[in-house]
């Protein structure tokens, strides 16, 4: 992408110089794949700065999830939410389960614990909540309902990288929680993911899983995948975590730029950062109320693309509405869900971006 477009987002990349001296001993060890030291040492890594107990890598966000889901060995209706990427959806539905879509909270857009407990059934056995835009859900509510109804609480943490709540990593809540490292994301791997647990047997059966359920050189005790990290993704980590402060500290000046000027106009609904809360900036996502601007999301997002300004409706449509699920779902079961996705655009916000950009972006916005 040599053009001068601007994009939702841009992936951020080390100096070259620092990769290839990271990957130079790649090519005198030949270790490219199967948990090699690179893994190893970015997997050390993360555990420190996620604050968690257990870090175990994968190829992608969508595989970790996927495998996540099979290690619980969970059979029956998970409760999760519409809006969120085609990945969460999917990933229950390729493990054997049956997706059951709550409602969203008006303000952070993550599940509505108040919608939770009327979806459950005698075969529910889990939820994936999403921490959507980096949003932490209500996790007290939520994991209270899950004990009581002794249900699993998987979290897709893709957007929540190095959030904190009073101090607590976003992917130490719940029972296990998943992270995408793919370019788009505040922290990539190229591609890459991450589920983070604490019940070790977890960690056993996920280490498994990710490598073909192999046990060892006579030994296949599951029917795994392949999901491994490779070398050069962790390679890729490891350089871009030494950077992650500064991104997100870039990202937080765009937002405040952002901010002052969409903060407080008539129509427009921001997310705000809790005090207790340490944001990543992942995403900048905004609600046009039309009845109020006199112009819909859909005329902004042209107006922008006029510009070759590309915003992006995350996440719109509802999963419901796909092709491939909208024979046994309606997305007016979840009428918030409904509204924030009929209404929503993620503005670009990544750390190369500049200030004048975001002062063009809101002047053609506000127009
Ligand atoms: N759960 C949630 C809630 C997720 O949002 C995601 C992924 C997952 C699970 C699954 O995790 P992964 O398996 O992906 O690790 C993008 C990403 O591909 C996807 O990872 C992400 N969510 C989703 C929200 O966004 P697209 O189809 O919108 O990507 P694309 O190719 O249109 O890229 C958006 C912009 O990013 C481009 O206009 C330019 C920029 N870009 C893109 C690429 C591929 C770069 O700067 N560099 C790049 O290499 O899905």
């Amino acid at each position: 992408m040599s053009d001068n477009n601007i994009y939702v987002t841009r992936s951020s990349i080390p100096p070259m110089e620092e990769y290839i001296e990271e990957i130079s001993s790649i090519f005198d060890s030949h270790l490219l794949t199967n948990m090699g030291p690179k893994h190893h040492t970015l997997s050390n890594e993360l555990t420190r700065y996620l604050k968690v107990d257990n870090v175990s890598l994968f190829s992608n966000g969508h595989m970790a999830l996927e495998l996540c889901l099979q290690a619980f060995g969970l059979e029956g209706e998970v409760i999760t939410t519409p809006f969120t990427f085609a990945s969460t959806a999917h990933a229950i539905v390729r493990s054997g389960l049956t997706p059951v879509f709550c409602d969203i909270d008006p303000v952070t857009y993550t599940m509505d614990p108040s919608k939770i407990e009327a979806l459950i059934t005698d075969k529910t056995c889990a939820i994936v909540p999403v921490h959507v835009y980096g949003n932490l859900c209500d996790t007290d509510a939520i994991e209270e309902i899950a004990k009581k109804h002794g249900l699993k609480v998987i979290y897709d943490a893709a957007h929540a990288f190095g959030v904190c709540k009073a101090g607590k990593g976003a992917g130490s809540f719940g029972d296990a929680s998943m992270f995408s490292f793919h370019a788009t994301k505040v922290f990539n791997t190229i591609e890459g993911g991450a589920i983070c647990y604490s019940d070790d047997k977890i960690g056993e059966k996920l280490y498994r899983l990710r490598n073909f359920g192999i046990l060892d050189q006579e030994t296949v005790s599951d029917v795994g995948a392949n999901a491994k990290m490779n070398e050069f993704q962790a390679a890729m980590g490891i350089c871009n975590l030494r950077h992650i402060e500064e991104e997100i500290g870039k990202r937080k000046a765009l937002y405040e730029r952002y901010m002052s000027h969409l903060r407080n106009i008539p129509g427009i609904t921001l997310c705000n950062i809790p005090d207790d809360v340490t944001h990543n900036y992942a995403y900048l996502p905004v609600v046009f109320d039309e009845n109020v601007l006199n112009k819909t999301r859909d005329t902004i997002f042209a107006d922008l693309a006029q510009e070759n300004i590309f915003a992006r409706k995350y996440f719109y449509p509802l999963v419901q509405d796909y092709d491939c699920y909208k024979d046994k779902y309606n997305s007016d079961s979840t009428p918030v869900a409904q509204y924030v996705a009929n209404r929503v655009l993620t503005l670009p916000l990544y750390a190369d971006l500049s200030m004048e950009d975001v002062d063009r972006i809101c002047k053609i916005i506000l127009k």
